[in-house]
């Protein structure tokens, strides 16, 4: 019961993300009004956003303050202030369901913002924004901002502008429809655009994903060599090389997709977006794992391990040279005492014994277990199970190593026959030491050095876990039967 508490306050606490902070990266969904940027985001999570918390899309402006999408263990919506990127956000109040745009009529755009968190471990930046030098996991954010209005709204279009970029870019998202890709409006808006993209400051390189929507399939090969000539023109009158942009096209119709080719267009976003991350493909893996990879080398239990087992072996080493069939300290007798006091005699002895382990006095006091560092997740199940059986396996050996010290200090020459005083003195507790050696938590320390060639920690961790859960359910049931 007591490992099984270690374990379960260990799991609990490993997968608490309180430390989970609001990241400065983010990802913009930029485009003129109706261009399909919300449906696009809403389409990218699907069933991940409750039906109640969905976004609006219509064919009319619609979204009106930005919306940033983020992790969150459950779905929630609320209305934050949150000036800049890299302001904290102050909750203003929570909604059930989506607002209508007049309901945030009051709110500035340029203060105010709506988050939606989903449970969308993408959306999690294991290493970090890569904008502070610390490595702890943090939220990335999905920006869908309000679309450039057809023309005549001068305020809503300075907004627009102000908003196209965030502080600490990962990659713009560019949305359009098909057929207003090369019109009058938009050709100028995705000019203000680019070179917003060319000032915009990135993780890695500009990155641009260019999102095409109402394209037919027929159409879409075509459109993809139009928007790509189109992208690189306004990028080349920027004065900048092709070389400097990556850019990604996608070519949709959210009207006449099959399930299968969603699936395969959300496959292809998320990697190219998260592409200038470099983070392993299995990024939204076991949590466990994704937990354990982030623990500094000073944490690795493999040294413990190691160490444990070198104790044993120690052990088991002195404890057979200490004995040679029934004769503890060999070659030493009486009559090569001879003539010597107490002291100069007990001197001898114990030399001749210390000649015979090949060790210094010091080696047989110290039978401690290293302990893990304090603020180690597992230091509880390491002193009060790993520590305290690997004591109580090694604590007879301890003992005999005792007797024999007080049994040498005790010797004087009323000891006729030095041979059968050692035998009476030590036979004993030589027997319990070896016996205590031969134990099941000795045979679990044993097969687990196996584990030190494993690289994948969590399966190291594991195996160890269930290795102790089995030691200490045969040690329970043993002292069961034996009573
Ligand atoms: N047929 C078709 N309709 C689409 C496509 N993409 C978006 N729409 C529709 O176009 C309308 C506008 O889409 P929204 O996602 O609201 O556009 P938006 O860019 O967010 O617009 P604002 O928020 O006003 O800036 C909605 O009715 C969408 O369902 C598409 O690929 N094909
Ligand atoms: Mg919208």
């Amino acid at each position: 019961m007591a490992l099984y508490d270690c374990l379960r306050s260990f799991s609990e606490n490993l997968l608490r993300r309180s430390e989970l902070t609001d990241g400065f990266l983010t990802a913009r969904v930029v485009g003129e009004f109706s261009a399909g940027k919300t449906r696009l985001l809403s389409e990218l999570f699907g069933p991940l956003i409750p039906e109640s918390l969905m976004p609006i899309s219509s064919l009319e402006p619609q979204t009106r303050l930005q919306l940033e999408i983020t992790y969150g263990d459950v779905p929630t919506l609320s209305l934050v202030e949150r000036e800049q990127d890299y302001r904290p956000a102050r909750l203003v109040r929570p909604f059930s369901c989506f607002p209508e745009r007049q309901e945030l009529a009051n709110f500035d755009p340029m203060l105010y913002r709506l988050r939606l968190a989903v449970n969308e471990p993408r959306l999690i930046l294991e290493e970090g924004d890569g904008y502070g030098q610390e490595k702890q996991p943090q939220r990335l954010f999905l920006i869908d901002t309000p679309g450039w209005s057809s023309g005549d709204d001068e305020l809503a279009e300075q907004q627009a502008s102000a908003l196209m970029t965030g502080y600490h870019n990962l990659a713009l998202v560019y949305v359009s429809q098909a057929g207003r890709l090369d019109g009058v409006v938009n050709a100028g808006h995705l000019r203000d655009f680019m070179s917003a993209l060319a000032d915009a400051e990135f993780l890695d390189q500009a990155k641009l994903l260019l999102v095409v929507t109402r394209c037919p399939p027929a159409e879409a090969q075509r459109m993809q060599q139009l928007a790509r000539k189109l992208v690189h023109r306004l990028w080349a009158e920027l004065g900048r090389d092709e070389a400097e942009l990556s850019l990604d096209i996608f070519c949709v119709d959210f009207h006449a997709m099959s399930a299968e080719m969603l699936a395969q267009f959300r496959a292809g976003f998320w990697r190219s977006l998260l592409e200038p991350l470099k983070q392993p493909a299995q990024l939204a893996g076991d949590p466990w794992a994704l937990a354990l990879r982030r623990w500094p080398d000073s944490w690795d239990l493999r040294s413990g391990l190691r160490a444990s087992a070198h104790r044993l072996e120690r052990a088991r080493a002195l404890l057979q040279k200490s004995r040679q069939d029934d004769e503890f300290i060999s070659g030493m007798n009486m009559y090569r005492l001879t003539g010597l006091e107490n002291d100069a005699m007990r001197k001898k002895v114990s030399a001749a014994w210390l000649r015979q382990l090949g060790c210094e006095p010091a080696d047989l006091g110290d039978w401690s277990v290293p302990a893990l560092p304090g603020d180690h997740p597992l230091s509880d199940w390491w002193s009060s199970y790993w520590q305290q059986q690997l004591g109580q396996t090694l604590a007879p050996v301890q003992a005999f190593f005792d007797s024999a010290r007080q049994a040498i200090d005790r010797l004087t020459y009323d000891v006729k026959d030095l041979k059968d005083y050692l035998l009476a003195e030590l036979d004993q507790p030589h027997a319990r030491a070896l016996s205590a050696l031969d134990s099941s938590f000795s045979c679990l320390i044993q097969t687990a050095q196996e584990l030190l060639d494993e690289p994948a920690a969590e399966k190291r961790l594991a195996t160890l876990f269930t290795l102790s859960l089995l030691q200490a359910r045969y040690e329970d049931y043993y002292a069961q039967h034996v009573a």
